[in-house]
């Protein structure tokens, strides 16, 4: 018997002992036992890091829709798959069954058919946060086409950039979207990305806030009209367990955005897998991960593992202050969520709103809450712990990445003993390692390295599209027959991670070696702090001295900024030390941050290091605007 669901700390720790001793036989029995497939695979995993290669389940086929969808018609075809939350609060919930589900998938798998995407084609699907969206990834995947999904908040020029590495011979967009009180020109921006994209013939269009957009005569097309007479069943492509499911893009550290690919078979079992024990999933349970599905976390967290268990998994379409504050508690009492997974960016935004707009709402559904993207700090965790989830609702600070396709270092709530600030235990199957800067493997507890994987799992990205050499040289070159995840981590005394940050966000100040993380986290204490980010600059004794953006909430009446930044210093000396207190602090209206919630720490270096003229590409920020006030406020 597999050990699907664990349930207790003795059971995680059985399941992880034999997921290490032997992984092959571990894997097979979650493959065999919990999931549909057409054919059998020959071998489990077949592995070689230098090339890098990995294979698991080949020879194996299935299609990834028949385990999201079908297997369950018979047991919960009237159960909600997808729960969806409109912007606009006075428009009406949608409760879409697994039965409808089938349905509107099978009819757009049609269309696609039916306007030349055959298995093996991309399709770049750029929509915003409505059913749709889950939909048409569904369709791809069960007619075999590669789905590259790119968040509708990228600029024509990004998208332009993702279609083209692609090759997508069809866009899926909308007229346009909403987005709180306002609404973007989606189908425009298509429009201008496809100027200069050659590859795409087609461009279904679906309508969604009913606008005067111009439909390209031989190119565009509105969905719906087409839906409405497509065939409702459609018998899905069988694939083999390596065919590639999708591409994602993630933005490197330079240039060119990389096209992570992921695997079908693995992928599926892995995000499932993990979904279940990391959110404890119940069959009545309401799961709800705020992400957007243009992010790895809302494929793997909203549409793939949910489904493949299930689940009744919820798509929000708006924002979390459109109307006002408690939009998210609003809709956490209203579908009465059990299960809650959102960013720390998200839960520090709403904490320096005030409790006033929770205490409206009963919250007492609430059984997980879950966390990523970053590093949380220890002030929005308690936040999060004392008046989300009223310390009953254990939280999941799950540590992850888009290239490892699921959740990798997570407590499985109520059996791992949480930490604050900590992801704590590695998911069964998965082999961390923390490495020195020689490539030495660091042994024992209390140290801190870089974070490595040393053993294949399932849901790891297989190559970058159409450029194996970068993967190698990104992932597999730095330590020897090691994945390199890019970040730092600590093991305390008991065997539990921190993830400190990205590698490159350390600063060494006078030899000494600062993680930005803890800085940050010890500003962020200070009560009139919201958020704050720490670069170095140079210094002439110290070789780099420390310069802070923060970010106040109010810093109250009469009281002056010099006091703060004393206080923050003193706060940094009480936490960390006098090595560590800040030469600079800049106050900030905002910080720059990516679309998923990130802070764009490459922009803040370079104003500190007053190296601007070339910034590079800031207009796939969420907050182009705040850029230009720190440059003209920098000191
Ligand atoms: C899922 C996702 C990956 C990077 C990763 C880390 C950081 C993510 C946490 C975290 C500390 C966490 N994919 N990160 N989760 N850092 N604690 N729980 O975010 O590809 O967009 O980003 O995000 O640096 O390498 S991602």
């Amino acid at each position: 018997m597999s050990n699907y669901h664990i349930k207790n700390l003795e059971e995680y720790f059985q399941v992880y002992r034999k997921s290490v001793r032997n992984p092959e036989v571990f894997w097979e029995e979650i493959a065999e036992e919990h999931f549909m497939w057409r054919k059998k695979w020959n071998r489990v995993l077949s592995w070689d890091f230098s090339k890098p290669e990995v294979k698991w389940f080949e020879g194996g086929q299935l299609n990834i829709t028949e385990n999201c969808i079908d297997r369950h018609l018979y047991t919960r075809g009237d159960k909600t798959a997808i729960l969806f939350e409109p912007n606009n609060p006075d428009e009406e919930a949608l409760h879409i069954t697994y039965k409808q589900l089938h349905e509107r998938v099978c009819r757009f798998a049609n269309v696609l058919k039916e306007h030349g995407i055959n298995k093996g084609d991309r399709v770049c699907i750029y929509l915003p946060m409505i059913p749709e969206l889950a939909v048409s990834v569904l369709a791809c995947a069960r007619i075999g086409a590669i789905h590259s999904v790119v968040f509708a908040g990228f600029s024509a020029h990004a998208l332009a950039t993702r279609i083209n590495d692609a090759d997508c011979k069809m866009v899926i967009t909308s007229d346009g979207s909403y987005r709180g009180a306002k609404t973007i020109d989606l189908k425009g921006i298509v429009d201008d990305a496809l100027e200069n994209c050659e590859s795409v013939d087609t461009v279904l269009v679906v309508k969604r806030i009913d606008s005067d957009v111009t439909m390209k005569e031989g190119r565009d097309l509105w969905l719906q009209p087409l839906l409405d007479e497509a065939y409702v069943d459609f018998s899905p492509e069988v694939m083999n367990a390596e065919d590639p499911l999708f591409i994602l893009y993630t933005s490197g550290s330079t240039g060119q955005p990389k096209g992570m690919v992921h695997s079908t078979a693995g992928y599926m079992i892995y995000s499932a897998y993990t979904f279940k024990n990391v959110f404890q999933y119940k069959e009545n349970d309401v799961y709800w991960c705020t992400a957007d599905i243009g992010w790895i976390t809302g494929h793997s967290y909203i549409v793939y593992g949910p489904l493949a268990n299930g689940a009744t998994t919820v798509m929000f379409e708006g924002v979390p202050s459109y109307p006002d504050f408690g939009r998210f508690w609003e809709i956490v009492e209203k579908h009465k969520i059990t299960q809650f997974y959102t960013a720390p960016t998200a839960i520090r935004a709403l904490a320096k709103e005030g409790v006033e707009h929770l205490e409206k709402y009963d919250l007492s559904s609430l059984k997980v809450l879950g966390t990523v993207g970053e590093p949380i700090n220890e002030e929005a965790w308690h936040w999060y712990d004392d008046n989300v989830g009223k310390k009953k609702a254990p939280i999941v600070d799950t540590w992850w990445q888009t290239e490892t396709g699921g959740i990798m270092i997570t407590p499985i709530p109520f059996s791992t003993p949480t930490k604050p600030t900590y992801a704590t235990l590695p998911f069964p199957g998965i082999q961390p390692a923390l490495m020195d800067e020689n490539g030495e493997e660091i042994q024992g507890n209390q140290v801190d390295g870089r974070l490595c994987i040393k053993y294949p799992w399932p849901s790891m990205a297989r190559t970058i599209w159409g450029n194996h050499q970068r993967y190698k040289d990104t992932y597999f070159t730095a330590f020897n027959q090691m994945y390199f995840t890019g970040d730092g981590a600590l093991r305390d005394e008991v065997g539990y991670y921190r993830i400190t940050g990205r590698v490159d966000d350390v600063i060494i100040v006078s030899g000494h070696n600062l993680g930005t993380a803890p800085i940050e986290d010890a500003i962020n204490e200070h009560p009139a702090v919201a958020e704050s980010a720490i670069v170095g600059f140079p210094h002439d004794i110290k070789g780099n001295a420390l310069y802070g953006y923060v970010t106040l909430k109010d810093i109250g009446e009469g009281r002056k900024h010099d006091n703060v930044r004393n206080e923050i210093n003193q706060i940094i000396t009480e936490q960390i030390g006098p090595i560590a207190k800040l030469d600079k602090i800049q106050f900030t209206n905002g910080l720059p941050k990516t679309r998923s919630g990130k802070i764009m720490r490459r922009i803040l270096r370079k104003i500190a290091h007053k190296d601007t003229d070339n910034l590079g590409d800031i207009s796939t920020l969420l907050n182009p605007e705040v850029v230009q006030s720190i440059m003209d406020n920098a000191l």
